[in-house]
């Protein structure tokens, strides 16, 4: 029997959970409930609990959900995500949840539940530790970026890697929303009506609008490593002991500085909301100090991770016997990531889509202080990219920008 699209409801996504192996046993008396909090997709929750067996349905929307019928959007993205998925769990195992089906006609993913873990942004907003993240990412990010590149992959199956992962309209969104509509008075802006004047600021600024043409330039053009394509605090699911990215349905061939940046954007956005998250001010400077290591620690880790990959797994005559190649390629790395870590901020301060970390501010003053703040420290990551040496050009841009 072929099936055709059609949004599922919480029962339709019942009978579908029925049929997953080894799951749920026979006759259970499942629950159903749709969960899906993101800009695009609807998520059902299926749960025994009688066994306390569970999995997690995604299903694609023809549109974009945070719009409405009026964005419409491929449903191919399915497919993208749920490839990443499984590829990336055989890069890095155990930081992925495990695909158990995917269902083209339908455009759903059926994967492992991760609700013993949170959502990272929420963690976060509520000034959880997790001391292993750093750890956990920089193993992810070295290792899906390093093996999916020219330097640690074959060229020609690379190349029927890209192929496979065009994701043109997912791309567009990115495109205009991050690189494109910050920077000029947008329809599609969101724009809070007390920092007006610094985004009117930002629109004036051709010195920052230049760089951000060129990490724009970048993200249309080079094609460097299969990335997760959309890598914010709300694409991860953590405890304190485990990490798991979720969500790669922006996964696409791009420059690897645009993942790592997203997260250190995203960590850095918390930094800026933590006058409000933060219960007094020294658990504010705590939590503040300890998202600044965190984020020193992420780079470095990646950094020691991914030149390990290149000494150990290259199959680049070349650039592994160019002398200084290397050096220079993990400089222009960090600059990009720098660069693209402020793009991040910007365009979740006013454009479409912000973020929770800030809008769910409650008092006025304060949320307007950490809008200042975010875009304050997003617009000289941006501005100062290409001069920075070493992680410590972002620690030293947070401090001066005060906290
Ligand atoms: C129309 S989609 C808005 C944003 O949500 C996703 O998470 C991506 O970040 C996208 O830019
Ligand atoms: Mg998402």
């Amino acid at each position: 029997m072929t099936t055709t699209y059609r949004p599922l409801t919480e029962q339709e996504a019942i009978e579908i959970a029925r049929t997953i192996e080894g799951i749920f046993p026979e006759g259970a008396d499942l629950k159903s409930r749709e969960i899906g909090d993101g800009n695009l997709n609807l998520v059902f929750h299926i749960t025994d609990p009688a066994s306390g067996s569970s999995l997690i349905m995604k299903q694609a929307l023809p549109y974009a959900k945070v719009v409405g019928e009026s964005w419409p959007l491929t449903l191919d993205r399915a497919r993208i995500e749920s490839e990443s998925l499984i590829l990336q769990n055989k890069l890095a195992p155990g930081l992925v949840p495990q695909v158990y089906r995917y269902d083209a006609a339908l455009a759903l993913t059926v994967m492992e539940d991760l609700s013993s873990h949170v959502i990272m942004r929420r963690g976060l907003m509520d000034t959880i530790d997790y001391p292993l993240f750093a750890d956990h990412i920089s193993t992810f990010l070295a290792r899906t970026l390093f093996l999916t590149s020219d330097l640690g992959m074959n060229q020609q199956e690379k190349k029927l890697l890209v192929r496979d992962f065009i994701n043109p309209e997912l791309c567009k969104i990115t495109e205009e929303l991050i690189f494109d509509d910050p920077y000029t008075d947008a329809e599609t802006n969101n724009i809070p009506a007390p920092i007006r004047d610094a985004v009117e600021a930002i629109w004036q600024d051709g010195e920052l609008q230049f760089e951000v043409a060129l990490l724009r330039q970048k993200f249309l053009t080079s094609a460097e490593a299969l990335l997760h394509g959309d890598l914010h605090t709300g694409s991860i699911f953590i405890t304190p002991e485990s990490t798991k990215v979720i969500d790669p349905e922006f996964a696409y061939y791009g420059p690897m500085g645009f993942d790592i940046g997203a997260v250190i954007g995203n960590l850095l956005l918390n930094f800026a909301a933590q006058e409000h998250w933060s219960s007094d001010a020294d658990a504010r400077a705590r939590y503040r100090t300890n998202l600044l290591t965190m984020i020193e620690s992420i780079w470095t880790q990646f950094e020691t991770k991914f030149r390990a990959l290149w000494n150990e797994q290259s199959v680049d005559r070349l650039a592994s016997a160019a002398p200084g190649y290397q050096d220079f390629y993990m400089k222009r790395l960090l600059q990009d990531t720098i660069g693209f870590a402020g793009c991040k901020m910007v365009r979740r301060v006013y454009g479409l889509a912000h973020v929770a970390d800030i809008d769910a501010i409650t008092d006025e003053t304060v949320r307007e202080k950490a809008q200042r703040l975010a875009l304050a420290i997003g617009t000289a990551l941006i501005r100062g990219n290409r001069q920075a040496e070493t992680i410590g050009h972002v620690i030293d841009i947070v401090k001066k920008e005060g906290f």
